[in-house]
């Protein structure tokens, strides 16, 4: 059993993420939800949190409000992609369980100063912004993190905002180098891997055959996510991108990878976000993370129906 924290921006993919999570109470014990800005700004991610855990049928989940905007620059949404999880009142009514008080860095900060020594493993479906600053304000807690795990970044696919980034750490790129370079035991999920996890009309067929209220749910964002793919990123679906996270929790032998070197651009206005990776070894810099580059997409598929055929 893993006591799991869940950072995150819903966001479509954020949301089948987290279902994921809480279909699997048996590996996975989930402490709290913190929303953070980035998909859309943190009004709407931290109401769609909400809205997630009672699609769930799990209220009881503490979900708090973390920053609202990237440490260093402006904060640049996707609302053209995520919008419809705010919009959608059907699939995902208002929620009636009430937000936490307390901030959400502090709320991550108290859960880690109160566990044991390399205890929490802390999910990052989002801009590293809240993870950044909980570690700036109280370094001590690096110490208890037995696993952080990232969606973010790239490195043979290179950006998918711009040329040189990946979006989570494109949007919050001084917090991301911050947490890259924190010593905190980092997996890596990049776009290489993401890429690879397509939203195929036989797997979103195979979703939506699940009858169950959360099967429905997932099929139908899936289906509208889907419609609103660009071309230019996969001929074939969407990419699935944070459930990854959660999945590699869940069954870490359907992915590969090795240990690099990565570190993140913060100067450059043509590459910032960037993550500059030595995957090659060529720079003489120690490893700082685990960097996965490659997942076997039927199997992970294959977990995610499984799992959500279990929820309400
Ligand atoms: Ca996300």
């Amino acid at each position: 059993m893993r006591r799991i924290i869940i950072d995150t921006d819903p966001g479509i993919d954020d949301a089948v993420a987290i279902l994921l999570a809480l279909a699997s109470p048996e590996e996975l014990d989930v402490l709290g939800l913190i929303a953070v800005a980035g998909n859309l700004p943190l009004e709407s991610t931290e109401r769609n949190a909400r809205r997630v855990c009672e699609l769930a049928g799990r209220p009881d989940i503490p979900v708090y409000a973390g920053c609202a905007r990237p440490m260093l620059v402006p904060l640049g949404t996707a609302e053209r992609i995520h919008g419809e999880t705010s919009r959608d009142q059907l699939l995902l009514p208002e929620p009636s369980m009430a937000l936490q008080t307390q901030h959400g860095v502090d709320f991550l900060i108290g859960t880690l100063r109160a566990a044991e020594a390399d205890t929490i493993t802390v999910c990052a479906l989002g801009p590293l912004t809240n993870i950044a600053v909980a570690l700036i304000k109280a370094p001590e807690i690096a110490g208890k993190i037995n696993e952080l795990v990232v969606m973010g970044g790239a490195c043979f696919e290179l950006g998918n905002v711009t040329p040189a980034a990946e979006f989570n750490i494109h949007t919050d790129p001084h917090a991301a180098a911050v947490v890259f370079a924190s010593g905190v035991p980092l997996t890596m999920i990049p776009l290489d891997v993401s890429h690879q996890v397509l939203t195929t009309p036989p797997r979103l067929a195979a979703l939506r055959a699940l009858g169950n209220r959360c099967g429905r749910a997932v099929a139908a964002l899936l289906a509208e996510f889907e419609a609103r793919r660009v071309d230019r990123f996969a001929e074939r679906g969407r990419a699935l991108h944070d459930p990854c996270v959660v999945a590699y929790l869940l069954r870490p032998q359907l992915f590969d990878g090795r240990e690099v070197n990565v570190e993140i651009e913060t100067a450059s206005p043509l590459t910032s976000g960037m993550t500059v990776a030595d995957w090659w070894g060529v720079t003489g810099r120690k490893p700082n993370v685990r960097l996965m580059n490659r997942v076997d997409a039927e199997g992970l598929y294959v977990l995610l129906a499984e799992r959500l055929a279990r929820l309400p």
